[in-house]
Order: structure tokens, then sequence, then C-alpha cells
């Protein structure tokens, strides 16, 4: 018999809502949730293949518990029960003995934050902290430092914009489902997409202008676009007077940077500097450049991040149709928000691992991020103090934090390393216990709140029990925390319970979710007032060109620009996703494989002359880190300065059949590189040699 049953896709964090065809109980196809259709109802490759991950048995099917030594692959499987007090008892011997400040709790962001949250408080750790300072951090601190909220505040209304301007970020590769349908329907009604990109990506080949800059270059590109903006009146006054704090020095600042300064800094001739910003400020606000999601490649990454906002300001393009927009959620339908278990429990003061806070090496970072690129120093140092334990929950930093040897120089100082995952990561393959989560569709989860312009609130709930021994989160913390003294602050006994309680203050049933799982909340896209109701934060309640926050830490707004510089005889390693793989987490996928099986390093044509390499050449690349071996592909599509690798091949746990040393992994070859102001790391300060190995 054909059932269907809804819930959320979780192959990457897009989450997007999903129908799931059940024949006899089997799930015979994966698509996205017709209820849903703003946020989209197709599904991309790779949630598709959701399928095969399912009943994959090169995953961990039941708790582990290393035998041989670390990273060696010895494992026995281990009951549940023993598995949690063997993690427990440890880390309360790891706490007694170094302080509870000694354990360091990792994660991805995902459903599931409140129970990782919750558990680092119980411990009394100050030391949780997410991906995200490998990935949009110090996008971020940007937004933080200049509109007063953080990045995830902001939304993009592309369906209705004239111009869409995408620095690097490849909405059609690098994707959520729910964006390309918005660009393909802007694509619809006209839009002109300027892709800024040092290479001809799948979403530069579909723009009107693709603008093949110099990697690094879009600092000065955009410090040009102002000074040209500026110059020319085009800006949109009304807005600057209303919502922008000290306009005359962004003026002062971009004076010196004109179009043919930046022609010699970017490779971008001054002329499209010119005609781009006519077209722009003719077609102003409904111009969007898009504030980008990956933020993790140069030092000087928070000043071009925040150089975008200035953009947007200038073009008045904040809160307007075809524009950006402050993303709307249940306190703006006039309920209150969902509860978090995390808020229930007091943070635990003192320093933090990562060198975040006042006075110290990154001031303005939030802390509720942290900095997971730290992790060595702090291992290696022992300053504050010694880190002893690792619990790594839906993040793998031994294949998505720069410099792989160095992690795993790192982890070798650690007494105890747990990985919660549903997969052999990198990270749990070098594990000391893996706690394998149940697969997303064998699990329920916290509620989310999607905010937007027409926010709804979405479920996760259990589509098919586990296949095999595993558990899903909220009871994997839940059992800790029993075991470690403070499990009355994990009340729930399932999920229902706990998503009842979420819903409790915002007077929304579990019942409403209904069989789609969606609660719409408002039937009416909801816009602020642009003269009087910008959410804006900082102090000023203004866009601050000086940010009081920046420098009540002592960090100057508008420092001068910085030359980009490449060592003689190097090309600069750049890196992006694959629309296939969702980073390296689910390249071990039958189905993937089968498409894609491995990619080419990206080499421009004349340098790869240069260096007597040819097309489909096995070549060695190396950089001071690391090296390794892949297949040249020459081109064109690639400015001369680069090589482009996607982060996704290379992967170290021998179980995995399909994934294991397929390919070349950047992070063995990316060294430790930080924006001390943003915080996130600086992976694109790498810079290789490429030489041929033979035909
Ligand atoms: N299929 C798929 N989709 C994904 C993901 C995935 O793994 N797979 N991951 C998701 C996540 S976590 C993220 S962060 C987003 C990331 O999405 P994006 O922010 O779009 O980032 P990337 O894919 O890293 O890179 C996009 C482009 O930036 C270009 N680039 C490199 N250097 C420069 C430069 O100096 N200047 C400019 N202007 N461009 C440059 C690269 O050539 C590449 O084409 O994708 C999300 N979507
Ligand atoms: N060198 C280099 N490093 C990078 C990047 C790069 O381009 N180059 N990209 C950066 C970017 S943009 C990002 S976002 C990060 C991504 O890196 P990570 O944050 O590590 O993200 P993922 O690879 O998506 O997944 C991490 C782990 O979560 C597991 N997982 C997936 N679903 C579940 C689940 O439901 N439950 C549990 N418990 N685990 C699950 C996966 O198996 C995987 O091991 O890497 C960053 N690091
Ligand atoms: S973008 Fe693809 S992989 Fe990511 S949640 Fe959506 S369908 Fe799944
Ligand atoms: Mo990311």
């Amino acid at each position: 018999m054909e059932t269907k049953a809804y819930s959320q896709c979780e192959m990457c964090s897009a989450r997007c809502p999903i129908e799931v065809t059940l024949d006899d109980g089997v799930v015979s196809t994966i698509f996205g949730n017709p209820a849903v259709g703003s946020i989209g109802t197709r599904l991309c490759a790779k949630g598709a293949a959701a399928k095969w991950f399912l009943n994959d048995t090169e995953k961990p099917t039941r708790p582990q518990i290393r035998v041989g030594s670390r990273g060696e692959g010895q494992w026995r499987d281990a009951s549940w029960n023993e598995a949690y007090d063997y993690v427990a008892d440890r880390l309360k011997a790891i706490a007694e003995k170094w302080g509870a400040q000694s354990i360091l709790v990792g994660y991805r962001g995902s459903l599931n934050n409140e129970f990782v949250k919750a558990f680092a408080r119980g411990l009394g750790t100050p030391n949780d902290f997410t991906h995200n300072s490998v990935c949009p951090l110090s996008l971020h601190t940007a937004c933080q430092a200049t509109l007063g909220v953080g990045r995830k505040a902001l939304g993009f209304d592309i369906e209705n914009s004239e111009y869409v301007v995408l620095y690097g970020r490849n909405i059609y590769e690098s994707l959520t489902v729910a964006e390309v349908n918005q660009l393909m329907a802007a694509m619809d009604n006209g839009v002109k997409i300027v892709t800024i990109d040092p290479r001809a990506s799948k979403t530069a080949v579909r723009s009107y202008y693709w603008v093949k800059i110099r990697p690094g270059g879009d600092w000065a590109f955009n410090l040009a676009l102002m000074n040209e903006i500026i110059k020319s009146n085009l800006f949109d006054e009304h807005f600057v007077q209303t919502w922008v704090k000290d306009f005359d020095a962004l003026r002062n600042y971009v004076e010196p940077y004109t179009p043919e300064w930046a022609e010699k800094e970017t490779d971008v001739e001054a002329a499209t500097i010119r005609r781009l910003v006519r077209e722009f400020g003719e077609a102003k606000p409904k111009v969007i450049f898009h504030i980008g999601w990956f933020a993790a490649r140069y030092l000087s990454e928070f000043h071009m991040r925040r150089s975008i906002l200035f953009l947007n300001a200038l073009m008045g393009s904040y809160e307007v149709e075809g524009g950006l927009f402050f993303k709307k959620g249940l306190t703006d339908v006039g309920r209150k928000g969902l509860k978090e278990l995390d808020s229930t429990l007091d943070a635990p003061k003192g320093d933090r691992f990562d060198g975040i806070g006042p006075g110290k090496k990154f001031p303005i970072v939030d802390k509720g991020q942290g900095i997971a690129h730290m992790l060595v120093e702090a291992a290696e140092t022992e300053q504050p103090y010694p880190v002893k334990a690792l619990i790594i929950y839906r993040f793998d930093p031994l294949y998505s934090t720069p410099d792989t040897n160095a992690l795993i120089q790192a982890l070798n100082k650690f007494e105890l390393v747990v990985a919660i995952d549903v997969n052999w990561s990198n990270t749990a393959w070098y594990a000391d216990v893996v706690l394998p989560e149940s697969h997303f569709l064998e699990r329920g989860d916290p509620i989310q709140e999607r905010k937007g312009l027409k926010p709804i609130l979405a479920l996760r709930r259990t589509v098919l029990p586990a296949r095999f021994d595993t558990q899903p989160a909220w009871r994997i913390f839940k059992e800790l925390a029993n075991r470690l003294g403070f499990g009355d602050k994990f009340f729930y006994k399932d999920i229902d319970e706990y998503n009842e309680w979420k819903l409790s203050e915002a007077g929304i049933e579990l019942s409403q979710f209904g069989k789609t799982g969606v609660v719409n909340l408002a039937k009416e896209k909801i816009w602020y007032d642009r003269d009087t109701g910008l959410k804006i934060k900082t102090p000023s309640k203004k866009i601050e060109v000086i940010s009081a926050k920046m420098e009540g830490a002592g960090l100057p707004s508008l420092p001068p620009y910085e030359p980009l510089q490449v060592p003689e005889g190097k090309l600069r390693l750049i890196i992006g996703r694959n629309a296939l793989y969702t980073q390296g987490s689910l390249s071990n996928n039958k189905y993937i494989k089968e498409v894609l099986p491995n990619h080419p390093i990206w080499i421009n044509k004349k340098a790869a002359e240069s260096l007597g390499i040819n097309d489909g050449d096995l070549v060695l690349v190396s950089s001071d880190t690391g090296s390794g071996t892949t297949v040249a592909y020459t081109t064109d599509a690639i400015h001369p300065e680069a090589v482009y690798l996607p982060h996704a091949f290379g992967k170290r746990a021998k179980a995995q059949r399909y994934a294991y040393s397929v390919g070349l992994s950047d992070a063995e070859l990316q060294n430790f590189a930080t924006d001390y102001v943003g915080g996130s790391a600086a992976m694109q300060e790498c810079f290789v040699t490429v030489e041929k190995i033979s035909k």
C-alpha cells in the first residue's frame, strides 16, 4: 500500500520540506512538500540520494568504542548503555582533574542546537562552538557591527529584483532549493544577474554579466563601486539620510579608490565598473548586492562584507520589494517566540578556549558562534588552560578546518574525543567513541521557525522506525545528562512532549501541524515601514559606517585597503562547493559517485602551458602544509592567478568504500590563517605549486 509522510531533508542544512512516498513502509521516492510551494516543491540531487544513505551499511550502525590507536579504524560494538556510561565516567574524571572548562562541545548548527547548548551549560563549560568560523562567521560579525543583527536576520526578495549582484555566491551550484527556485523565477521576470567570480561557475555562465575578477579583488571592487556611486550622485539620498550614520566618513574614505585604481588591483576594467554603476543606479532600489554565505576566504573578509552592506544602503535596497528585507517570525504576527531548552540553564562564565571576549584576540566576535579553527592553537599552547575533552555533534572539524595534520596532532592531546554523527566523518574515525544518530527520516527533532516575508513553523517528524541501533539527538543528550547529574534539566520524556513545551508560549498546538507538518503564520507578506520601522539594532539604530561596537573595541571602522599579494611562482587555491556533494559529508554515496566520482583541479590554460601541464595530466599539488595528486582541467574560464578545487574529496575513513582516499582534500593543503576582526578562517590565503607527474 502506498502512503505519504511529510518531514524535512537533512542531506544538507537547507532542510527543505519533503514528501516521502512509502510502499508498504519502504521508501520509494522523496520529493518536495507541495504544501510549502514558496520554499520549493523540488528536491536537489543530494536530497534524492538520501534513499541510498538510509540503507547504507558503511556508516556506524551501533555505538562504537575504539580499540586500536587513534585513526587506525579498530572498533568494537557497544550497547548504548555501555557507551553512555563510558562517556559519562570519562567526562566526570576529566572535569574533576582539569575543570569543566577543559571540555569543548562543538557542533554544526541544526534543529538540535538547543540540546547541544543545554548540554554544554549543564556540564559547566563556557566552551561551546559552532562550525561557523569555517563558513559565514566574518559576514555574521560584519552584520552585527553594522546593523546590530546577525546575518540570518536578512532575506532577499530575489524574485522581484532587477539586478542581483553575486560575490561568488554560486546559487545554482552551492544551493538551497528555495533560492534556486527564486533565482529561476527572477530570470523569467527579466532579472540581470551580475556574478563576480574568478572562475565561470554554473551561476556565472547563466548571468547577464560575469566579472572575471582577480581572486580576492572583491573589496577593492566594492570600494570603487562606492566611489563611483557617490561621485555620480547615484545613491538614494532619502534612504541614506534616514538610515545611514556617518555617511560623510564613507564618502571621504572611498575618495581615493577610483575605478582606475581598482582596475589595477582587480583586473576589472574601469569602464566596466562605471557602466555597472550607472545600471545599478537606474534600477535602484530593486538591486540586491547579495551578502553571500561562505565567508572564510580572506584576512580582509570582514571589511569586504561590510562594504556589501554599505552598497545596499547606498541603493536604498533594505526593506523594499526586489531588495533585501528583515526576516519576520512569530513575534511579527503578534505571538511569543518558541521556547528553547538552553535558555533554562545559566551560561557558564570564564575565559573561552578560542580567544573571544573583550580585550582578547577576537573582541567583537559573537561568543554564541565560537571559533572552531582555534582548536589547534588552544591544544598546542594550553592557553588559557589545557583542553582535554572534545564532544562533536554533526560537525567534522577534521575535514572542515584547515590543516588536517595539525588538527590530528592537536586531537592526540585530548583524553577523550566523542563524535555524534550519522556517518563515518573524519573526526569520528579519529574519535574514541562514536554515538550514531538516527537518519533524519528515522527521528523527530525540535520544531523550526522558518523566518521570512511569510514565516512558517516546520516539523521534522519520524517517518520510519530506525533500521539500525541508532538514537535521536534529543535522547542522546538526555541520557548523557542523566548520567552526569543534570538529567532534571532534560525534563521531557520524548520529542512530542518537548515540542509541546516549545510551543507552549506561542499559543500553537502540535496538532495544528496536521499531516503536512507545516503551520503558516501569515497569509500575506509582511513588510516593515521603510521610513520608520527598519529593525536595525545598533546603538544609533542606524546603519553604522563608524561602528560603535568596533570603535569600542579599539578596531578602526574604515581601515586603509591592503593590496593583494601572491608569492612568486605560486598559485592561489580557491575553493567552493559542488552541486552533488554536501561538503564531504555525503561522499560515500553510490548514487552520487555514479554521477561524479572525482573532480579535477581547474587551472588557467596559459598558466598550465607555462608549467608544461596539459589538460588531463596527473598533477602534484603542494603547499607548505600538505600535498596530493589529482587530474588537471585546463581552461580559460578561471583567472590565471588561481587554481580551483571543490571541498568534497580526499576523505580518510577507510570504512567508506566510495569515498575513502578518492581525490584531493583542500583542507590538507590549507594552513592556519584568520580574519582577527570577523573571526573566520582565511582559507584562500593558501598558495600552491602544481607540477605535472605524468599523462
Ligand atoms: N550542493 C551544495 N550546496 C550547498 C553546499 C554544499 O556543500 N553543496 N553547502 C552550503 C553551504 S554550507 C554554503 S556555505 C554555501 C556556500 O555557497 P557560496 O557562498 O556560493 O560559496 P562557494 O560554493 O564556496 O563558492 C562560490 C564561488 O566563489 C568563487 N570564489 C572563489 N574565490 C573568490 C573570490 O575571491 N571572489 C569571488 N567573488 N568569488 C570567489 C568560487 O569560484 C565559487 O564559484 O553553499 C551551500 N549550499
Ligand atoms: N578546506 C575547506 N574547509 C571547509 C570548507 C571548504 O570549502 N574548504 N567549507 C566550509 C563550509 S562552507 C562549511 S559549512 C563547513 C562544513 O563542514 P561541517 O560543518 O563539518 O558540515 P557537513 O560536512 O555538512 O557535516 C558535518 C557532519 O555532520 C554529519 N551529519 C549529517 N547529518 C547529520 C545528522 O542528522 N545528525 C548528525 N549527528 N550528524 C549529521 C555528517 O556526516 C558530517 O560528518 O566546512 C567548512 N570547511
Ligand atoms: S538543498 Fe538538497 S540536500 Fe539540501 S535540504 Fe534541500 S533537498 Fe536536501
Ligand atoms: Mo557553509
